[in-house]
């Protein structure tokens, strides 16, 4: 453990020689990690999902992003990972002039503007990991989409930040070794695959499935987006929270796809579906009203 602290230290502290960039191929990947699209309007919080999939188990996973500061304001990294304890997992995010809160490490961590350090770990001090071999949600980056941003696609970006002598990287930490990720010799095959929050006017919240906006996703939500879509019936309160696949387009499989997951065990629908949000995804459906979120 000690030794993992070491690296992260290392990671943190001092960076490494950067190289030339290479190919990766996604197949051989020794770790993956990605970020969620999201939408919000002027003025709320967004989170953004931060996902890895690792080769082996690793007890911390740390990024450095880039982001449009004049659009989104950054908030904190909250933990989404619980470890066997119970307790979660313990996260840190720093941006410019902001000190690093590395527990036992303090280490002033100058970035420019647009810039965001941050990590996950799984314990400073017992022998919890994080599994290997599945995609799992860390934690949510949390920003607030300023007052007065465009309606715009705003790109998440993994980079490496490299200014006044030292680098900030992306990189995943095992008991007794660090893997930085993205191009560059001597790097750990990785993906590193960046986010969006899609900034839009303002809409209704609303729960992916529910058609007919009772707050609840259930066999009647079906029936209302069939009997809307064959009966004539009124038109649904939401449209976005019918379109249970995200394709855009309301029909018979956003039916389908809601009952497969109710009763046969299938994926969960599309975000916004464990808890309310708006449509990540660009379409021409709309959501004129949906009463059953804050
Ligand atoms: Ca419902
Ligand atoms: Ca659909």
């Amino acid at each position: 453990m000690r030794q993992a602290l070491s690296a992260v230290a290392v990671v943190i502290l001092l960076g490494r020689p950067w190289a030339a960039g290479q190919q990766v191929e996604p197949g051989s990947a020794v770790a993956v990690f990605s970020l969620g699209t999201v939408a919000g309007s002027p003025g709320e919080v967004v989170r953004v999902p931060f996902s890895v999939w690792s080769a082996e188990e690793f007890v911390g996973a740390f990024f450095c992003l880039r982001y449009d500061h004049t659009v989104l304001d950054f908030v904190a990294v909250d933990p989404v990972f619980v470890l066997p304890n119970g307790e979660p997992a313990y996260t840190l995010g720093f941006v410019r002039e902001d000190r690093c809160d590395l527990g036992e490490i303090g280490v002033a961590c100058d970035l420019d503007k647009g810039w965001l350090g941050g990590g996950v770990i799984s314990s400073w001090r017992s022998n919890y990991t994080m599994p290997a071999g599945v995609e799992t949600h860390l934690a949510d980056i949390v920003f607030r989409v300023r007052p007065g941003a465009p309606m715009a696609e705003t790109p998440l970006r993994f980079e490496v930040f490299r200014k006044y002598g030292r680098w900030l990287e992306n990189a995943i930490c095992t008991w007794d070794r660090t893997i930085f990720l993205g191009p560059g010799e001597g790097v750990g095959a990785s993906v590193l695959s960046g986010g969006m929050v899609r900034i839009t006017s303002w809409t209704p919240l609303f729960r992916r499935g529910d058609a007919n906006a009772d707050s609840t996703v259930d066999l009647s939500d079906s029936l209302a987006l069939l009997g809307y879509l064959f009966q004539g019936e009124d038109g649904l309160p939401c449209e976005d929270a019918a379109d249970s696949n995200d394709d855009g387009v309301l029909e018979i499989s956003d039916a389908v796809a809601s009952l497969v997951h109710l009763f046969l065990g299938g994926p969960e629908l599309p975000a916004p579906f464990s808890e309310c949000g708006r449509d990540p995804t660009v379409d021409a459906l709309s959501c004129a009203a949906y009463g059953a979120c804050p």
